[in-house]
């Protein structure tokens, strides 16, 4: 192909990929998602490097259509925690079906949304639907809402791998992140992800995965 080069790739021994697929397995399985949050600070660099790893995820004729934001500004945070619970009060007093709020009961989810504030960042993930080149013209992404979903799975578990907890929180709708965050029309809020420390009481919900056999076949 035009304007290739040598693909790096380091063949492991069988034993060697069954030892750290199932190391990673296990790491992966201890992942959990936490809605309380301690306010501790650490090292902008982790969510750099998180969201370098992010960045590599594959997509749609490589046109990577994703924007992270990341919110660090207590004041910004605060703005986006009363939005937020302007439109998550509508869903849960309006809008939710019985049986979304039925679905919901074991996660104890509700309208406040106090990690918005709490967490030291906040990481808004837009999808760019398309692009313009330096003349105004349009470039055409494709498959974005898949792209942007791999790269948010690396990204959590870029978060997860670091030692860190986050949670995906989608309010919807999530426009009002174009206007606080200032980004333009053609970037579509996906969702946020709350980045940082649990709080030293933090619990979560005792919920369960499926297993192999019931989320795969093999033929
Ligand atoms: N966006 C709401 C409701 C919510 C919906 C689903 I699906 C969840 O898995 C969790 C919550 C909220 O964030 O509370």
């Amino acid at each position: 192909m035009i304007n290739d080069t040598p693909l790096k790739f380091n063949e492991l021994p069988v034993s060697k990929m069954l030892k750290v697929s199932a190391e990673f397995k296990n790491e992966m399985l201890k992942r959990r998602t936490v809605r309380i949050f301690s306010g501790k600070k650490f090292d902008r660099k982790i969510i750099e490097n998180c969201l370098i790893a992010a960045g590599s995820a594959p997509s749609g004729a490589n046109m990577q259509p994703w924007r992270f934001v990341v919110v660090s500004n207590p004041k910004i945070k605060k703005q986006i925690r009363i939005e937020a619970e302007k439109v998550e009060t509508q869903f849960y007093d309006e809008k939710a079906s019985k049986e979304w709020l039925n679905a919901l009961t074991p996660l104890g989810t509700n309208a406040e949304k106090p990690f918005l504030e709490k967490a030291p960042y906040i990481i808004v993930v837009f999808e760019k639907r398309f692009d313009e080149d330096k003349n105004g013209k349009k470039i055409k992404h494709y498959y974005t809402k898949e792209s942007v979903g791999i790269a948010t799975g690396i990204l959590i578990t870029a978060i997860h791998h670091a030692g860190l907890v986050s949670l995906t929180h989608t309010p919807s709708p999530m426009n009002f992140l174009n206007k606080i965050l200032n980004r333009p029309d053609n970037e579509k809020p996906f969702l946020i992800l709350v980045v940082g420390y649990p709080a030293e009481d933090a619990s979560v919900p005792n919920i369960t995965k499926k297993k192999l056999d019931e989320i795969a076949v093999f033929i």
